[in-house]
């Protein structure tokens, strides 16, 4: 349903339009490092998977999916700083702030999230629905329930559960269903839901993965929830309940699917996707944590 590869060009002449060759080298190679070779771009597919059910082009919904991924990849580059996570693997390589040093990696997270607005003034020019795209992904962005709350979640005491994963994972992939359905001239609001839910279930799994899955299979560090202190579905939930609610998540995602054209192909789509990207959390591998305590 979705071609990564046309995603993958496209994102490429941004790249290009976007740090032009003559930016400071560092700053360049840094960005270049940060979105290439990306992760599994699920946010930018489920942008262009629902603006083709609603009846767009992928050419209609690129500039979205390339706003959303580089939203994305800023926010991977700020979580690893020292000051957060200090992390010194992603996506199987070194972090930006490991290869670059943290001065270049605050201003290339600092770049990415520019580039995302830029991406969509510049590629959703002249359009109606401009406005409120930038309103929709500043939101997603944002300190009242974006990803800078979902950080500044981390900083406070008691953070609850819903609302820190909501605002850190949720908001992200709400925003990019709406804005899917906005770039193809729908209502983006009946599309929260669904893109909550998948975003739900995405952090859950992830939860679930820092607890059994190793740094080797996952690319990055794990154990992460623990050593920061930070909630996680599985401190609250414990490791099978975690589980239970992730499948169950999964299948209510798919209630949640508003009508459209394409609906039949994209529930398709989304039960393939969903169970392939959940598929190593539902596993019943043990916890890290008790294999510890047992040892
Ligand atoms: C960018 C405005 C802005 C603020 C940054 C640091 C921060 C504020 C927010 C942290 C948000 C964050 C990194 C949440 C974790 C979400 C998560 C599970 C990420 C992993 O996503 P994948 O697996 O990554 O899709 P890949 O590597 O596949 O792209």
């Amino acid at each position: 349903m979705v071609r990564i590869d046309a995603f993958e060009s496209a994102l490429a002449r941004s790249f290009r339009r976007l740090v032009p060759s003559d930016a400071p080298p560092r700053l360049r190679a840094a960005v270049r490092h940060a979105v290439f070779p990306g992760g599994a771009r699920v946010r930018p597919r489920l942008v262009l998977a629902v603006a083709q059910a609603c009846g767009a082009t992928p050419e209609d919904a690129m500039p979205a999916a390339i706003a959303i991924e580089l939203l994305h990849c800023a926010s991977l580059v700020h979580d690893d700083l020292p000051c957060f996570d200090d992390a010194q693997l992603r996506r199987g390589r070194p972090t930006v702030h490991a290869r670059f040093g943290e001065p270049i990696a605050v201003l290339c997270g600092d770049g990415l999230i520019v580039a995302a607005f830029d991406e969509l003034a510049h590629g959703f020019a002249g359009r109606d629905m401009l406005g409120r795209a930038v309103s929709l992904l500043a939101a997603a962005a944002g300190a009242g329930a974006g990803l800078v709350a979902g950080q500044a979640w981390e900083e406070e005491p008691q953070p609850v559960l819903d609302r820190y994963h909501r605002a850190k994972t949720g908001v992200l992939f709400e925003a990019a269903a709406a804005l899917g359905a906005l770039a193809a001239g729908a209502e983006p609001r009946p599309w929260r839901p669904l893109g909550s839910a998948f975003g739900e279930g995405f952090q859950i799994a992830d939860d679930i993965l820092d607890r059994t899955a190793s740094e080797f299979e996952l690319g990055k560090p794990v154990g992460q929830d623990v050593s920061h202190a930070r909630p996680s579905a599985v401190d609250e939930l414990g490791l099978e309940r975690a589980r239970a609610r992730l499948d169950a998540i999964r299948s209510r995602a798919l209630v949640l699917l508003p009508p459209c054209p394409g609906r039949d192909e994209l529930h398709s789509w989304l039960a393939q996707l969903m169970s392939g990207l959940f598929a190593r959390a539902l596993v019943r591998t043990p916890d890290r944590m008790d294999a510890s305590l047992s040892a």
